[in-house]
């Protein structure tokens, strides 16, 4: 079963976004493996952002990632890796499809609302960032077997 990391950025907080962003991937089938509301310290965003080091936008990203409370998420589920990109959208909400966070959301690359993690091992990676193993929680559904081949 894959995990991944999901962050509702400071501009999906501040306009009250979290519900309508956290109920998708609920709605698709996937399970909150863990949550929480924080602010991001500045180490830990560098850390989590450590590959757009250098890159002319990493300031702004750094500044604005850590500048109020995000909600950070681990989704769980058969392809949850693929299947939250897909649903988040191109990076550009201008080029999101309708239909996507981003593409439903917003409007310009500053502001897109929603981080995930873009592949297994950035995936394993950014969950250990952000949650402690004792904060992930292992747990059925009653309605798993309606949503997965078991
Ligand atoms: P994140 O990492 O936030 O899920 O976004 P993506 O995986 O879709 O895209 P990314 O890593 O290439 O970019 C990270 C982050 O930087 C912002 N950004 C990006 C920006 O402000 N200006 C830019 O030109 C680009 C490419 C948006 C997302």
């Amino acid at each position: 079963m894959e995990r991944t990391l999901i962050i509702v950025k400071p501009d999906g907080v501040q306009r009250g976004l979290i519900g309508q962003v956290l109920s998708r991937f609920e709605a698709r089938g996937f399970k909150l493996a863990g949550l929480k509301l924080m602010q991001i310290p500045r180490e830990l965003a560098e850390r989590h952002y450590a590959e757009h080091q250098g890159k002319p936008f990493y300031e702004g990203l750094v500044s604005f990632i850590t500048s109020g409370p995000v909600v950070v998420g681990v989704v769980e589920g058969p392809g949850a890796i693929a299947t939250v990109r897909a649903m988040m959208g191109a990076t550009n909400p201008a080029n999101a499809a309708p239909g996507t966070i981003r593409g439903d959301y917003a409007v310009t690359v500053s502001y897109n609302i929603i981080h995930g993690s873009d592949g297994p091992e950035s995936a394993q990676r950014e969950v250990g960032l952000f949650f402690n193993a004792n904060e992930l929680v292992d747990y059925s559904r009653v309605t798993d077997s309606w949503v997965i081949d078991q």
